[in-house]
């Protein structure tokens, strides 16, 4: 396979003035008709060659045409290869492709006999024959041909009549941002009236029977387009906004111009069929698609390494918008779980990669939580360098000037320089280097100052042999003794490896607060004695630092135990006790303070600090600490339940979410002491699906569940969303020993099928997050993974290859499972034909 390289960069050689498309759909053999007007670009530096290169991939052409002339191209497996004249020219061509038997989910494909595409980031070429780059905008006037009731392109709608529509999108674009829909659809509509009075139609498209699961998606669109109205002052730009729902889909959604296509597990939702965390989703990848209408689609991306300009941005923007409608310190907190659950681990494995990578085999394989998540977090970082105020007005300046553009971080970049006349060149390493830096700090204290002395280090990798220090923003604030604060937050500036900072003037010695809020995405080293801790967590005005010092203890405990066989330390579970009980907190801050770090979190901490991570050991941990804490909490775990049964109707809100969620922290504990009878009485009296779900979970982890899960089978086999859940719980709570025989099993269910990406995730993610199952010393769940990884590779390369991410951390562990694991590697690399992108993965895996 060929790699590509970012300093290889050139622009196209010409521009595309208009594109005209025609569709005649038909499954196996839709014809599509392109007239597309090229003219020399004036960007192109050197003379404008006499052949052109078009990108085109699995499509038959029929027929092609220069300036109405018959031509003969020279044919690939990649493209097209053709005599063009010097000046402007027309270019002409029917191609006709097979999207029934299209099952990698990318170009034009069917799911359900419906029509759908998924053109990023090269499926465009899977169309028609097309210099599919996402510098290449063009405007686009598409005619859809075909026996539907809903024929839908992006833009807006010219011509509908019986079997045949015509669209036009007025905003340039790359090929990437195109899609078709065609199918017996039915739409959930509603409009919206953005800040200049223009009047938007929306609509929300679905399969019949879907229609109950529309009114929340639609309440979070127009949620979503106030909220950019008015933070960011970013208008909706047509005068229809269409989203369309599809079971097959190889992510959650896509934000194609004017018509967002959605993964039907990011969209629907219900009470009866959803959980609190579903809604919460589908609320944020709602923002997402529609924020990326201007981080995206008005500003594109130059080229595939600058990913993270739009992702990173518009991931930041979301988290912005979720803070805002719900609470700001539990998002953050749980982004800052996942951060460290998924993108720390990337980060210190094989696939470590910078924020904006630098060489790709297939880009598909970028869509990382490097590029989104810390893409995200270095925005955040800006965010607080620069201040509220010169953040917002350099992204003013950065919409002015780049609308329409297909930009790049450097674009990026100097819109920030020279709105605020700071030199960004030190902060851009947060782009070029791979790896998580290790922050540590000492502080003393003489006299009446404190100082802090810090010590950056980043980790060397393939991807960046030699880190040199980053630009750090670090908050600090001080606590004294009596809990008083004595330096509200200030942001202190690291740039070199080693810093000192002092603070002068106080009456007393603080405990210092280090990096509230998460000011930066690095592994924090303190040596805070356990009672300097206790102290934050009781008294820090930083909601994140209260939480962090909790999630240090309990940490420290789990890594006692699991290296030493300690017994659960009293000191956390007191601490526990009492934020579990401290009713002047709301009730998802007090869930937060309750939840342990998970499996693989501490696996993570684990090889961080040299050792390898035992699996079963670090399950056994964890048990025992779940144990002690249900004895910890039988006093209160009753009242505590009791006290947070919400008894007014379900809503998915933040507040009702954070009752449940603390009243089933207390069900989880209540669980091990009365053999299931609360569990299953709230099953049996759940009217919505959150309640049910998780008495379900508790009964099947306490090995009581087989008779709820039979109930819950017949009672939902025929809603697609919620027997994924199904699928996926009898995997995630089996017993390590059985996880990956339960996985087996479940694939020999008549409801299973790998062609689906959801169901298939809903087996296999599960699996791969169970993180002591899939890592069991008998090694059969990799078996069995890589068996299933070989048998969908060649229908949906995609899939495939992200779900080889498993295999990332093999080199953690002891030498027994590195084979073992090794071995599987080696077997999938070994079979004949791999796609390109699960062969860049597996070898960049395997090191
Ligand atoms: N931009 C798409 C992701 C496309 C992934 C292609 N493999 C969804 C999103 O980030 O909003
Ligand atoms: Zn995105």
């Amino acid at each position: 396979p060929k790699t590509i390289y970012l300093s290889d960069y050139t622009p196209y050689p010409w521009t595309v003035d208009s594109v005209d498309l025609h569709f005649t759909l038909d499954p196996h053999a839709t014809r599509v008709r392109s007239l597309i007007r090229f003219a020399p670009n004036p960007a192109f530096t050197g003379e404008t060659p006499n052949t052109m290169f078009l990108h085109g991939e699995q499509i038959k052409l029929i027929s092609a045409q220069i300036e109405g002339t018959a031509i003969n191209p020279d044919l690939t497996g990649e493209g097209l290869t053709c005599a063009v004249p010097g000046g402007p020219f027309t270019w002409e061509s029917e191609v006709e492709i097979d999207p029934a038997n299209n099952t990698a989910l990318e170009g034009l494909y069917m799911s359900n006999g419906m029509y759908c595409t998924q053109c990023e980031a090269e499926g465009f070429r899977k169309i028609t024959f097309y210099p599919d780059r996402p510098d290449v905008m063009s405007v686009f006037t598409v005619t859809v041909e075909g026996p539907h009731p809903v024929l839908l392109s992006n833009g807006n709608p010219v011509v509908t009549e019986n079997h045949l529509a015509k669209w036009h999108d007025p905003w340039p674009k790359p090929a990437y941002l195109f899609a078709l829909v065609a199918g017996d659809l039915v739409a959930h509509s509603d409009s919206f009236t953005t800040m200049s009075g223009r009047h938007v139609d929306l609509n929300l498209y679905v399969r019949p029977g879907d229609e109950g699961k529309c009114a929340f998606g639609m309440q979070a669109l127009k949620a979503s387009m106030k909220w950019d109205e008015d933070v960011y002052g970013r208008e909706y730009d047509l005068d229809l906004f269409n989203i369309v729902a599809v079971d097959d889909f190889n992510m959650g959604a896509m934000e194609n111009k004017g018509l967002n296509i959605f993964n039907s597990s990011a969209v629907l939702a219900s009470p009866e069929t959803s959980t609190d965390l579903n809604f919460e989703r589908i609320e944020a990848i709602i923002a997402h698609e529609y924020f990326h209408n201007w981080t995206g689609n008005r500003i594109t991306c130059r080229d595939w390494f600058q990913l993270c300009l739009k992702e990173g941005l518009t991931v930041y923007r979301d988290s912005q918008f979720t803070s805002d409608m719900r609470s700001a310190p539990v998002k953050r907190i749980s982004d800052v779980i996942d951060l460290r659950g998924r993108q720390f681990a990337e980060d210190q494995g094989p696939l470590a990669h910078p924020v904006r990578p630098e060489s790709f085999q297939e880009i598909n394989n970028f869509y990382t939580a490097t590029v989104y998540e810390k893409g995200a977090e270095v925005i955040g970082m800006l965010k607080t360098l620069v201040g509220d105020e010169a953040y917002y007005k350099a992204l003013d300046l950065y919409f002015t000037r780049h609308d329409g553009d297909a930009a790049t971080i450097e674009d990026w970049l100097k819109v920030f320089e020279e709105s605020t006349g700071r030199d960004l060149a030190q902060f851009k390493r947060w782009y070029s280097q791979a790896g998580t830096p290790r922050l540590s700090v000492e502080h003393s204290f003489e006299l009446d100052t404190l100082t802090l002395t810090f010590t950056q280090h980043t980790p060397p990798s393939a991807a960046t042999p030699d880190p040199q220090p980053q630009v750090i923003p670090i908050a600090v604030g001080l606590i004294y003794p009596d809990g008083t604060e004595a330096l509200e937050t200030r942001v202190l500036e690291m740039t070199k490896a080693t810093q000192s900072f002092r603070f002068t003037g106080l009456e007393d010695e603080p405990v210092p607060s280090i990096l509230r809020g998460f000011s930066a995405p690095v592994v924090l080293t303190h040596d805070l004695s356990d009672a300097d801790r206790a102290h934050l967590l009781a008294h820090d005005t930083d909601p994140f630092n209260r939480w962090e010092q909790g999630r240090m203890l309990a940490r420290k405990s789990l890594l006692a135990m699991i290296t030493e066989g300690a017994d659960p330390d009293p000191a956390y579970l007191a601490g526990i006790h009492k934020v579990a009980t401290d009713t002047t907190l709301d009730p998802a801050t007090r869930a937060l303070m309750l939840d342990m770090p998970s499996e693989a979190e501490l696996a993570t901490v684990l090889h961080e600090a040299g050792t390898a991570p035992d699996p079963a050991a670090i399950y056994a941990a964890r048990e025992a600490m779940a144990e002690a804490r249900a004895d910890a909490f039988a006093d209160v775990a009753a009242d505590i339940y009791a006290a947070n049964t919400v008894t007014e109707a379900y809503q998915p809100n933040a507040d009702q979410a954070g009752r449940r969620v603390l009243g089933n922290a207390m069900l989880a504990m209540i669980t091990r002491r009365d053999d299931g009878a609360q569990a299953a009485a709230q099953y049996d009296g759940a009217d919505n699906m959150n309640q049910q779900l998780v008495a379900l979970a508790l009964l099947v982890g306490a090995g009581k569940g087989d008779e709820k899960l039979q109930a819950f089978e017949k009672q939902w086999q025929d809603d697609r969303l919620v027997m994924d859940k199904w699928f996926g719980l009898q995997v995630s709570k089996a017993k390590p020993e059985d996880a990956a025989a339960t996985a087996r099993r479940l694939t020999e269910h008549p409801a299973f099928t790998h062609t689906n990406p959801n169901r298939f995730r809903a087996v296999f993610g599960a699996l791969v997050m169970h993180h002591a199952g899939f890592h069991h010393a008998s090694g059969d769940a990799y078996t069995l993974l890589a068996d299933w990884l070989i048998t969908l590779d060649p229908l949906n390369p995609q899939t495939t290859a992200r779900m080889c991410s498993a295999f990332q951390t093999w080199k953690r562990y002891d030498s027994d499972q590195q084979a073992k694991m090794l071995a599987e590697i080696t077997r999938i690399l070994a079979t004949p034909n791999l796609s390109r992108d699960t062969t860049e993965m597996l070898t960049r895996i395997k090191g």
